[in-house]
């Protein structure tokens, strides 16, 4: 019996293209999208989770194609209201997307955990397949800059990602338990793929890899890790991946976030706009089209990455 269960590790934008090409692909059952919390923040008295709600909104085809986040078919008289007040309104609420914000934060303050929301809301949404929390418990990202720390939206939208970025931090990491739907799939033995998508190394990924277990746990599932690179010939296609990846040290080019990655990869999909930097990746690379503009495209690049696992799954 073929291992089934595909288990991808996914932040904002990026990611979510590759979660909705791999929902698209599997059965539903099949596919568990582990969500990045580390972007979460308090604002305007309510709980958000961008990267949740990215993922969200893409897996149920509400999302906006233009910005990637947020609803498509927005208004915005609630952002025009608030800014009339002399309110915050440098984080953008459609008025849509505010209800679910309004929502969680009620269920939150009930007592659900943020999982509980998060498989209801996805259920409303029609959506199949699984996407968790990387946990339950309080994860927030922080940027040090030359003025000293500061939350990741203020950094990301209100200052729009200019501060020079010294280091970052993931609060509350150490002390973060990994959802436990996380840990039974990747220690049921019947992991047929790990999946890296293409978000931001530094933001949306390693704040999940760095909650204890989590990265012995995918190490420890037998099966393959496979990433897909977020850097196309050496800018980031979204984001501040590539200007964040210099402010840090890194090489910003596909070789340098493998590198990243360090032992974790199996395997590796950069884009033909990278090929000539083939030799310096360590894990076995794949080249491909990275650019997810259409839903063929996410099918496309779903398919090539399971398909990169199956081969490396078959050599062992
Ligand atoms: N990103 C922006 O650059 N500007 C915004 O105004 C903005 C609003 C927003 C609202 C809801 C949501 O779920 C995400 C939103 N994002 C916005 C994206 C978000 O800041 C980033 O996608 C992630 O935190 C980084 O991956």
């Amino acid at each position: 019996m073929s291992k089934r269960l595909v288990v991808a590790l996914s932040g904002g934008v990026g990611g979510a293209k590759l979660a909705l090409g791999l929902s698209r692909i599997l059965p539903a059952d099949d596919l568990l999208v582990v969500a990045n919390t580390g972007d979460d923040f308090e604002h305007l008295g309510l709980n958000i989770s961008p990267d949740i709600d990215t993922l969200t909104y893409a897996l149920a085809g509400l999302d906006n194609p233009a910005t990637g986040w947020g609803r498509r078919d927005e208004t915005w008289s609630f952002m025009d209201s608030i800014g009339a007040l002399g309110g915050e309104d440098w984080f953008r609420l459609g008025d849509r997307d505010l209800a679910l914000h309004v929502e969680r934060t009620r269920r939150l303050r009930s007592g659900q955990t943020l999982s509980e929301v998060t498989a209801d809301i996805c259920r409303r949404l029609g959506i199949g397949a699984r996407v968790v929390p990387m946990s339950d418990d309080r994860v927030r990202t922080r940027v040090r800059s030359e003025t000293g720390w500061i939350d990741f939206q203020d950094y990301f939208v209100r200052q729009q990602c200019r501060p020079v970025v010294h280091a970052l931090t993931f609060d509350g990491v150490t002390l973060a338990r990994p959802h436990d739907d996380i840990m039974a799939a990747l220690r049921s033995g019947d992991v047929r793929a790990v999946i890296v998508c293409p978000s931001n190394p530094f933001i949306s990924v390693e704040p999940i890899l760095a909650i204890p277990g989590i990265r012995e746990a995918i190490a420890g599932s037998g099966a393959p890790v496979v990433a897909v690179s977020p850097i196309i010939g050496g800018q980031a296609v979204k984001g501040p991946t590539a200007k964040m990846m210099r402010e840090l040290g890194l090489e910003a080019s596909a070789a340098g976030v493998a590198a990243r990655y360090g032992d974790l990869l199996d395997g590796y999909i950069i884009d033909h706009a990278d090929a000539d930097g083939v030799a310096a990746i360590g894990a076995r690379v794949t080249i491909a089209n990275t650019l997810m503009t259409s839903l063929e495209d996410r099918e496309m690049l779903a398919r090539v990455t399971l398909g990169a696992a199956d081969a490396l799954a078959s050599r062992r």
